[in-house]
């Protein structure tokens, strides 16, 4: 229901965490201590002039992250942002009566430009306005490409805003949004410039269409001159009812954090955009491994089994799925798909998409299975590409197949020979309702991805991903004691504690607030939507770590948790729970020799990302970018939900197993100059600039089978790995409190 409500705080930050961030970051006044010669009085103030001139442009490239579905001069930033067109033959009326009305308007020109002709923009425009944008069209990513090439000649901050505001209403909106994303990202000098929630760019892909339309509604029926915003509530009904045993876990699945991260980790790690970042097609596997283990330790909880793999494409798929999400602001819907739709053929020609057949898939997955099986892909050349993941130089085998298997047409040995298997696996799902354009749907939500782990049967293609993945990651070798072990180092106790409490942690619903009026507009009127999403307490772990050499020494410690029993309640053996292990932690610690004692908070999990920054938190704030407390908002957005930390658990409790593993830091570094900027969830996202900050394969050491035997004992559960000293295994208690959760 909607309520009118004045209350406009957004969720608290927890103590001591991070104050409100944003645009823009103010460069650091010139240092007096460096040698420079000495400038007059006046020389100053127009060096301090460029230095506000580039902050305020930086500032205005937020607002061309608001309302992308409407004319770029309809007033932004509440009506005090306006951008003027020369020559805008579009410009609407509405525009000058939104202008003038007591706020004072800060009006940025913008010329016209010869570069931004529609002819200067390579196929940028081929993908239609008003309509979804799928990054795993290959189409759809020459058309990326071509606008973030477009966006990347510019120099600085005014520059991009001019070119970007005159490209705007000339092509697709998502499109718009991902690559001026992407080259804020990867521009040096917008280095400072942080990214709105996509969440409040695009409210419309978050939040079903009804609750939009009673925003709406609400914004008729009251007086145009309040000021106070309309508060709409969304959850916990999510889009289906518990008919379907499969909707239960809909407020996981259509989590607002999940959807953001996963488009967030895709504009960092982009295909066909001439990206080669370290360990790119590892961690294209490890991130998605990690989410399907999560989604089944979230089917564990409520007591479902674990997901089955989408292996049979001539078989119905059983589960359908009804987003009541709209493409765009006339209200077209997404596709949506009845149960037992089959997949089918991809016939459509309004893509610029060759047909493709369920049989292409099938055979680009024989011979993936037969270079898994063989260990070696063949290039283009016929040469041999060895796979293995033990090289001590040069990409690692799961790194070249998962260039292959995602794939990147660029970095794939043999793009031609083994195909676009993953990619084309959403597109014929996301169009399996109307395959031949017969009907003239939308694509569904498995076609973009900040929607399409909404579906269930995103988990399904993804466990298929990770089942072949997994194929080859049994090939390997199993690990040695050698590799495992670490001498000197003893864990005597570790465990978690919250509030003063050991080992049981608590979880259930808060809420949060975003601004849907930032991305949609409401006649010009605030709207708020309050979203009910999973939570839980903070926490800390505590490990008790006894050092028995002479020196300091560096450890890497690593924290996973996995459920206890499986589905039928059994204790699982090390192959059943292998892949459940979830990294919750990783970080390094010097140990003093003797015992010592380390706490290390929930919040700062390396693969979490601390919060979604709203359009408000960005406006608020001005933090100097060398300041102490600005390190803490050195990143980009990406990273897993902090508030999806933990899975749900039960009422009564449910028991899971935390596994600690020291390894050795020495062996564990990577070299490489310190990076500033987006090195948060490095986990899952990497660090921007910079090597992936971790020599182990992604997932060690559950990322492949176990010895036989270790310390001449058989190894039949993970509990048998903790009888290595620098490893435990300790059992915990996950309650879900639902409404009782303490939100302080
Ligand atoms: Cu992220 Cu299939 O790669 O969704």
């Amino acid at each position: 229901m909607y309520t009118q409500k004045t209350d406009l705080r957004l969720r608290q930050r927890p103590a001591g965490g991070l104050p409100a961030l944003g645009l823009p970051l103010r460069s650091a006044p010139p240092s007096s201590s460096v040698a420079a010669p000495v400038s007059s009085p006046l020389k100053r103030a127009a060096r301090w002039s460029e230095v506000d001139a580039m902050d305020k442009s930086r500032k205005n490239l937020l607002y061309l992250f608001e309302l992308p579905h409407d004319p770029i001069s309809l007033p932004r930033g509440g009506g005090k942002i306006h951008f003027d067109l020369e020559n805008d033959l579009s410009r609407p009326p509405v525009v000058a009566t939104r202008l003038g009305g007591g706020v004072p308007v800060e009006t940025t020109p913008v010329p016209d430009r010869e570069d931004v002709l529609p002819q200067n923009l390579g196929t940028a425009a081929s993908v239609p306005i008003g309509s979804p944008f799928s990054f795993f069209i290959k189409s759809h990513r020459q058309a990326a490409k071509d606008l973030c090439d477009v966006f990347m000649r510019t120099k600085g901050a005014e520059d991009l805003l001019q070119v970007a505001a005159r490209v705007h209403g000339q092509v697709n909106e998502t499109l718009f949004i991902y690559a001026l994303s992407f080259v804020i990202l990867r521009k040096k000098e917008l280095r400072n410039v942080r990214l709105p929630s996509i969440i409040e760019v695009f409210p419309g892909k978050f939040i079903p269409q009804e609750q939009l339309m009673k925003a709406q509604l609400e914004v008729n029926r009251t007086d145009p001159n309040q000021s106070e915003p309309v508060v709409v509530e969304h959850g916990l009904e999510f889009s289906g009812t518990h008919l379907k045993p499969e909707h239960r876990l809909a407020y996981w699945r259509e989590d607002y954090g999940i959807n953001a991260h996963h488009w967030h980790w895709h504009l960092v790690y982009p295909i066909d955009m001439g990206v080669n970042r370290d360990r790119k097609g590892e961690l294209f596997f490890y991130m998605h491994q990690q989410m399907v283990a999560r989604y089944d330790m979230e089917r564990l909880s409520l007591g479902l089994p674990r997901v089955q793999k989408l292996e049979n494409w001539r078989a119905p798929i059983e589960d359908g799925y009804f987003p009541k999400l709209t493409v765009n602001n006339s209200g077209r819907a997404w596709g949506s798909r009845q149960d037992d739709t089959v997949m089918q053929d991809f016939l459509r020609n309004d893509f610029g998409l060759d047909f493709t057949d369920v049989t292409d898939l099938e055979i680009w997955r024989s011979r993936l299975f037969d270079a898994i099986h063989q260990g070696f892909m063949i290039d283009r050349a016929g040469k041999r590409v060895v796979l293995s993941d033990d090289v001590t130089s040069g990409k690692r085998g799961i790194d070249i197949l998962g260039d292959a298997l995602e794939a990147d047409s660029n970095l794939s040995v043999n793009s031609p020979y083994y195909g676009d298997l993953h990619n084309m696996g959403h597109v014929l799902i996301a169009f399996s309702h109307d395959p031949d354009f017969a009907h003239k749907e939308e694509m569904a939500v498995m076609g973009d991805t900040s929607t399409a782990m909404r579906d269930p049967v995103f988990y399904r293609w993804h466990k298929f991903v990770d089942d072949t993945f997994q194929e080859y990651k049994l090939m390997q070798r199993p690990y040695t004691e050698q590799d495992l072990n670490l001498a000197g180092v003893k864990i005597e106790r570790a465990g978690v504690v919250r509030n003063n409490e050991a080992d049981v942690l608590h979880t259930g619903w808060n809420t949060r607030l975003f601004e849907a009026s930032r991305g949609l507009d409401f006649n010009g009127r605030p709207v708020m939507v309050r979203l009910t999403h999973l939570d839980h307490e903070p926490f800390n772990y505590h490990l008790q770590v006894s050092n028995s050499g002479r020196g300091v020494k560096e450890v890497t410690v690593r924290v996973f948790l996995a459920p206890k029993l499986n589905a039928r309640g059994q204790e699982m053996s090390f192959m059943e729970q292998r892949i459940l292990w979830a990294e919750m932690d990783k970080f390094t610690v010097s140990l003093k020799p003797g015992s010592n004692h380390v706490v290390r908070s929930s919040k700062d999990s390396s693969i979490t990302n601390a919060e979604e920054l709203t359009f408000r938190d960005l406006e608020n704030a001005n933090i100097d970018p060398a300041s102490p407390e600005a390190t803490g908002f050195n990143f980009c957005g990406c990273g897993w939900p902090q508030h999806m930390l933990l899975p749900r658990g039960r009422p009564e409790g449910m028991p899971f197993q935390l596994f600690f593993m020291l390894t050795d830091y020495a062996q564990d570094k990577v070299t490489q100059p310190a990076a500033r900027g987006c090195a948060n969830g490095v986990s899952f996202c990497g660090i921007q600039d910079a090597k992936y900050p971790d020599t182990r394969p992604m997932g060690f050491p559950f990322d492949r089978r176990p010895p036989p035997t270790l310390l001449d004992q058989p190894v039949n559960t993970a509990a048998d790995y903790a009888r290595l000293e620098n490893a435990f295994i300790h059992e915990i208690s996950i309650k879900f409190l639902a409404e009782r959760l303490n939100r302080d």
